[in-house]
């Protein structure tokens, strides 16, 4: 049985659609136009990008709703977010006069930092709609898996701007969502037929719904309001359909923008006689009213679909509307950016009966009957008000001794170390989940895979176990299952990893996210890894195999940039391991940090390459390791020369210690366990003195003063030399940097090793030319 709309909630829907249109562009004209401007530069916002989506937003938050329900909204329409909360109560005045001022309310919703609850940040159009799609899959991981209660689930939806649609990661998550069988899913596309630049091609028309529906999802078209389909019976309707239909994005648009004689001097030419008894109905504003009234802007239009969408189907609306709606820059293609003057919100203001003075005041110029009805569905809004108090500590987090083994590959000793969480059980192996883009296997997933299985929402059967096939690797899942397998689209892991890293602050389940990817790799994904760290989503990421050190793989597959990018990337701590048991200690940080409050997400790189263990006297390395590195060989007392290196080169940076020690007596060997970490400890410290803070030194600071003044460092890293090489900026040492700066190629690592300088003799002569200058 559906729930018949009222009449009294449309006209009061009606009434909260133009209060949502009207304050949006208030705020919005009052960043730009009343706020005393200090640096002459535009504050911006999109008007008419808001406008497009009220009526659909009010029709959503108002009516359709419930309190489980979460939405990515439009980037640009983020001021529609922030004024439905203002009319909530659960936004002030103060804040939404500071939009787009620093602490104010942002100008895309920000999770993080926005004071309203905002389920999923968005900026970067598209990832905001497809984690949308990973976030319901969650969900039903989290219920699967007796971590949340299925009558606390909800629905997944994401308000989309057309022009999010030529976003391939629209593309390839509907594919993945299409495999995973996901539901509750509600994409409502703003289908105002502009982007950014102008009217959008209309090829793509009958396109979008065949390709959706293709995928398994309910396609539900709102084209024309209800004003319009009531007009499709009057007498001249079907031509007047005919031709709505027939009309490209480009000319209804500019028709739209020029208003009723416009409309009416082309409907007259074009169908003439036929149009006639619709034209001579109406005067030019209820003309132009009529052509206006589509299926996005019709309150009752949108109510009824959603009503009418109410089970677990995936649905895609492609609700029409106009760009600006009802301002005086509709449907003109350059209004993406457009503000209106002071004059033009004026007459809004005045069309909407709006008493000068009280821009502000929600339901100004209302009489009382009205403001009754509107404040009435107001509190009867479903949709969650306050933000969710984060969940974090689910699981304690017991030492993880790295797996024995006198030769071990970094990449061999993940794979080993999830498999002994998975077989020793207990609340943190239960908290795991494992996902990887088709590199399950390669990169030593695959044992924890066999403890834990896939996750599917039906069972799986594994067809060559039942088959009696012998092979490694089982393939069976089910509802219990821990690893969630991705097709061969990176991008897709990191909104995967985005969905699962916050499934603490959308489901109140915090989970364990793992995920493994080539690490040359990362960079197809990077959009989405920033929108992951952006969000806070908390994960530990491993990527490899990396480096030159993949040898035969050759240089398609060899990474060169990665250590760069994570020490660019705000919220993902890099380490980088030679040995077993820094790894171990760093998948045991990594799990305590992606439950920290003050945490971040993790990422590991590592390799194949397998290789001799060094012997430990003692624990003191470990703290080291954990800020960023530790002195191997310990420097004497202001030794002239060190050698740094990190990751699988250890060995190599061993010999070349081996050979130089004696020459260069007191000589160092630092272990450097993440170039990310030793560089935010510097450079905050030398931050710290402006603002005052402590000026303790930081920990590359304290490790590089054991060196003497004119000492000089040799930095090697398989990977780019610039991660390493600003070493020498901390105490004004000389340097020597090797790293890959070529692309690289197949080969054997000695041969690799010696052609991009990374191997002893390499190690030698840079060290050799430092004491020569
Ligand atoms: C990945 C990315 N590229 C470019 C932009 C800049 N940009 C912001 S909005 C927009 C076009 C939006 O058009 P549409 O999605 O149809 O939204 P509308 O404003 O028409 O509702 C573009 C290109 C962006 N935000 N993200
Ligand atoms: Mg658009």
């Amino acid at each position: 049985m559906l729930k018949r709309v009222e009449g009294a909630d449309i006209e009061a829907l009606k009434l909260i659609e133009e209060r949502l249109r009207w304050l949006s562009a208030w705020t919005i004209h009052h960043a730009n136009h009343v706020r005393p401007n200090v640096d002459g530069l535009k504050v911006g916002g999109h008007q008419a990008s808001c406008a497009s989506m009220t009526a659909i937003m009010a029709a959503l938050y108002f009516h359709a709703l419930g309190p489980n329900d979460k939405v990515a909204v439009k980037p640009h329409a983020g001021p529609v977010l922030h004024t439905i909360h203002y009319l909530m109560g659960t936004q002030t005045r103060e804040q939404l006069e500071a939009f787009r001022a620093l602490g104010g309310m942002q100008s895309y919703p920000s999770r993080t930092k926005d004071a309203i609850p905002v389920d999923f940040s968005t900026g970067s159009v598209g990832l905001g709609v497809a984690v949308t799609a990973f976030a319901s899959l969650v969900q039903d991981y989290c219920i699967a898996h007796g971590l949340m209660r299925p009558e606390d689930g909800g629905r997944m939806v994401a308000l989309l701007g057309d022009a999010e649609l030529d976003e391939g990661n629209i593309y390839e998550c509907l594919i993945e969502a299409a495999k995973h069988d996901i539901r509750n899913c509600w994409w409502i596309v703003d289908y105002n037929r502009q982007s950014l630049d102008a009217t959008t091609a209309d090829r793509m028309f009958s396109r979008f719904d065949e390709i959706f529906k293709s995928c398994g999802w309910r396609v539900v078209t709102l084209k024309y309001g209800k004003a319009q389909e009531a007009a499709f019976h009057e007498k001249g309707g079907a031509a007047l359909r005919r031709w709505i239909d027939e009309t490209s994005n480009a000319d209804y648009a500019a028709l739209t923008y020029l208003g009723g004689p416009a409309w009416r001097a082309r409907l007259e030419r074009d169908l003439g006689a036929k149009i006639r008894p619709i034209l001579d109905e109406r005067d030019d504003d209820a003309l132009a009213a009529l052509m206006t009234n589509l299926g996005g802007h019709c309150i009752e239009t949108l109510t009824e679909a959603f009503d009418a969408a109410r089970d677990d189907v995936p649905t895609m609306f492609i609700a029409y509307t106009i760009k600006g709606f009802g301002l005086p820059f509709a449907g003109h293609k350059d209004n993406h950016a457009g503000l209106m003057n002071p004059g033009q919100i004026a007459a809004l203001r005045e069309s909407m009966g709006i008493p000068e003075g009280e821009e502000w005041a929600p339901w100004a110029g209302l009489g009382d009957n009205s403001v009754g009805a509107a404040r009435a569905l107001v509190a009867r809004a479903r949709f969650a008000r306050e933000k969710r108090a984060r969940a974090w500590a689910v699981a304690e987090v017991p030492p993880i001794a790295p797996p024995d083994g006198a030769v071990q590959s970094t990449q061999a000793a993940f794979g080993r170390i999830l498999l002994d969480l998975a077989r020793s059980g207990g609340p943190l192996a239960d908290r795991i989940v494992t996902t990887s883009p088709d590199v399950t296997v390669s990169t030593n997933l695959g044992p924890f895979v066999n403890q834990r299985g896939l996750f599917r929402r039906q069972e799986l059967a594994d067809v060559f176990a039942a088959a009696k096939i012998p092979s490694a690797q089982k393939w069976a899942g089910g509802r219990a299952g821990q690893h969630i397998e991705l097709g061969i689209a990176e991008n897709n892991l990191f909104l995967m990893l985005a969905a699962l890293g916050l499934a603490g602050d959308l489901f109140g389940a915090r989970l364990l996210p793992v995920g493994t990817v080539y690490d040359p790799f990362i960079a197809r994904g990077l959009d989405a890894l920033n929108y992951a760290c952006y969000q806070d989503a908390r994960f530990l990421l491993a990527g490899t195999p990396s480096g030159v050190t993949l040898g035969p793989e050759g240089g398609a597959h060899q990474s060169i940039n990665p250590p760069l990018i994570a020490m660019g990337q705000p919220g993902l701590r890099h380490y980088e391991p030679a040995y077993a048991d820094e790894l171990a200690l760093f998948m045991e940080e990594a799990f305590r940090l992606i439950q920290s409050p003050e945490g971040e997400s993790v990422y590991l790189r590592l390799t194949t390459r397998s290789i001799p263990q060094v012997a430990r006297g003692d624990d003191g390395w470990r703290a080291g390791a954990l800020k960023g590195g530790y002195w191997l060989r310990e420097p004497a007392p202001g030794a002239e020369a060190a050698l740094a290196y990190c990751g699988a080169i250890a060995p190599e940076a061993l010999a070349a210690w081996e050979a130089l020690a004696e020459d260069v007596p007191g000589l160092g060997l630092l272990a450097v366990t993440s170039p990310d970490l030793l560089h935010r400890g510097w450079s905050a410290r030398r931050a710290g003195r402006w603002a005052g803070a402590a000026a303790r030194p930081s920990h590359v600071e304290t490790l590089l003063a054991r060196l003497g003044a004119k000492a000089g460092l040799v930095t090697l890293i398989d990977g780019a030399p610039a991660a390493l090489s600003w070493l020498g900026g901390v105490m004004g040492h000389k340097v020597s940097p090797l790293g890959i700066e070529r692309f690289g190629q197949t080969g054997s690592l000695p041969d690799l090793y010696r052609v991009y300088r990374l191997d002893v003799d390499a190690i030698v002569e840079a060290a050799a030319e430092l004491f020569l200058d």
